[in-house]
């Protein structure tokens, strides 16, 4: 399964099409993922062809290394069903929450900051994306500001430039915060993350 266009600023693409197994494939790098406590492949559940639905326990799926956020511009786009406040969509191993909700109401933010003692950190929303519906939610850092997306439309921004992103090397969980604690698990459905090393509105 392949881009028939291959777009090179695609760094990472997990269609999470699968229906069986515990490799969610990549469809950009060699960057894996590999499903962890039993979530469930939903061949035909998702918005782009099939999903994958996670407890809210102890389902996650771990990859290798695939970005540094200090690297400069990028983007992650994913769609979600479901979640509920204080879980996480994205994070990264030894690093940032890059994705998540907040912790009362559910809405969307970003733990992804810049680094050293001028951190500003996180960007929360006023969008609610755990209401049931499928959302498409997004990350995008042009190299002076953070933009949170959900469904096309921009719903936070910093409001002023920052410096480099905090570094981190780790590789990422989805549907897991980035120490596996508990009540940060989704619990809902994941479907067709996407990295890119530009800016994508998405
Ligand atoms: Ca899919």
């Amino acid at each position: 399964m392949f881009e028939e266009v291959s777009d090179p600023t695609l760094v990472a693409h997990w269609p999470l099409d699968e229906a069986q197994g515990v490799t969610a494939y990549n469809n950009a790098s060699d960057r894996d993922g590999t499903l962890m406590g039993g979530p469930v492949w939903q061949p035909d559940g998702g918005v782009v062809a099939g999903a994958l639905l996670l407890d809210g326990v102890d389902d996650y799926v771990s990859t290798d290394p695939v970005f540094n956020p200090a690297d400069g511009k990028f983007s992650v786009v994913a769609w979600i069903k479901g979640g509920a406040p204080g879980q996480a969509i994205l994070s990264q191993a030894d690093g940032a929450n890059w994705l998540r909700t907040d912790f009362v109401e559910g809405k969307l933010m970003t733990e992804l900051t810049n680094s050293g003692r001028s951190s500003v950190g996180p960007v929360l929303s006023q969008a609610n994306i755990t209401d049931g519906n499928w959302h498409r939610i997004g990350f995008v850092w042009d190299g002076s500001y953070r933009y949170l997306y959900v469904d096309g439309a921009e719903v936070a921004n910093d409001a002023a430039p920052l410096s480099d992103l905090e570094s981190a090397e780790g590789g990422l969980y989805f549907g897991a915060g980035s120490t596996l604690a508990p009540g940060t698990f989704f619990w809902g459905m994941i479907d067709d993350i996407r990295i890119y090393d530009r800016v994508v509105a998405p």
